[in-house]
């Protein structure tokens, strides 16, 4: 029997590397590995906690599904789906929220970061329950994500937990699947993580070939000249390293050799070129997609069919152990 995963993205504006190698990419790859019952969904909820237009909300929801597809996620192999059209995950929201003490979800991090950005909303402090929810209604083993995300990760470990202990066994809990690349530091400034809101410090994955050279060359690089792997002393080229690593499948170790005795500007010109040569097909995929939004929204139906499917079922059951069920 395969094991359950699921992991989703929120279409909040364009992808960068970080999302690409800490998330995306690693879907993929566990799709492709044919051991995992894989349920990727556009958390279009989660979105909500940032005020996009009805028109933005629209276009990224079909953009998101655009990058899902031009990376390989193939709808034959994986439920893709909108996780707006499953109401099970806002039902179960609801349930786990009055589980969930308020302490634990003060100290979210995330939550303290966005609201200094975006203001402070309920949902923005509610987020990691939907987050919970999910995961948990799929009965995933387990979840792909970033290192950002381990915090929220763990709340949904906790909820299944309580839910399980006061209710009988409904939940699995979820253990997180990291990448070699988990934390893709922004490119300007190696202490922050790559994130869209800070755009000059990313690499999105549809900018132009030009575009990745020059935000590559541009890159801070940390004093001295020699190409080696120190994330303490080098971070900004450690940060470098492990995404040459990742886009050009070899590893930090064969790079060290390589550049043995070469200078940073030879270095960062040839990752520009391998990460150029590694986004230019999925860039080109993507827009041959956008061409098509109906066929888009349709491999979107499909999916949120199935899901419902699952996640229906699950909910039913959570309602009989509440007692809800009459
Ligand atoms: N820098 C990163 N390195 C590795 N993984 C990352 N992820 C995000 N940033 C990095 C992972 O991408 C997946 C989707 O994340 P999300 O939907 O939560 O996106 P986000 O947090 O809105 O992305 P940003 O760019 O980080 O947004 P802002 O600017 O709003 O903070 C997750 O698995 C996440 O771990």
């Amino acid at each position: 029997m395969k094991t359950p995963l699921v992991s989703g993205i929120q279409p909040t504006g364009r992808l960068h590397v970080g999302n690409y190698l800490g998330a995306l990419k690693n879907f993929v790859d566990l799709q492709n590995l044919g051991r995992y019952d894989c349920r990727f969904v556009i958390v279009d909820l989660h979105a909500l906690t940032e005020h996009i237009t009805q028109k933005e909300q629209r276009r990224n929801i079909l953009e998101l599904a655009a990058d899902f597809l031009a990376a390989g996620i193939d709808p034959k192999k994986s439920i893709f789906f909108q996780q707006s059209q499953v109401p099970a995950h806002a039902e179960l929201t609801w349930v786990l929220s009055s589980l969930t003490p308020m302490g634990e979800l003060n100290r979210m991090t995330q939550f303290k970061d966005k609201a200094d950005r975006h203001g402070a909303n309920v949902g923005l402090f509610t987020y990691p329950v939907l987050m919970a929810a999910d995961i948990l209604l799929y009965d995933s083993k387990v979840v792909p994500v970033g290192e950002d995300q381990l915090q929220h990760l763990e709340l949904a470990r906790t909820l299944a937990r309580k839910f399980n202990e006061r209710y009988g066994r409904t939940f699995v809990e979820p253990k997180p699947l990291l990448t070699e690349a988990p934390r893709v530091m922004n490119l300007l400034n190696p202490a922050k993580k790559m994130s869209k809101s800070d755009p000059n410090g990313c690499v999105f994955l549809d900018d132009e070939p030009n575009v990745v050279a020059n935000k590559v060359r541009r890159a801070v690089t940390d004093s001295g000249s020699e190409i080696i792997f120190d994330p303490v002393g080098k971070p900004a080229l450690a940060n470098l390293l492990r995404i040459y690593a990742a886009v050009g499948s070899t590893t930090v170790k064969r790079l060290e050799s390589r550049y043995r005795g070469v200078g940073y500007g030879t270095f960062k010109r040839e990752l520009g070129d391998v990460l150029v040569e590694h986004l230019a097909p999925m860039r080109e995929r993507k827009k041959k997609f956008m061409r098509d939004p109906a066929k888009l929204r349709r491999v979107l139906e499909r999916g949120s069919k199935q899901a419902n499917k699952i996640a229906g079922d699950k909910f039913a059951d959570v309602r009989k152990k509440l007692g809800l069920s009459l």
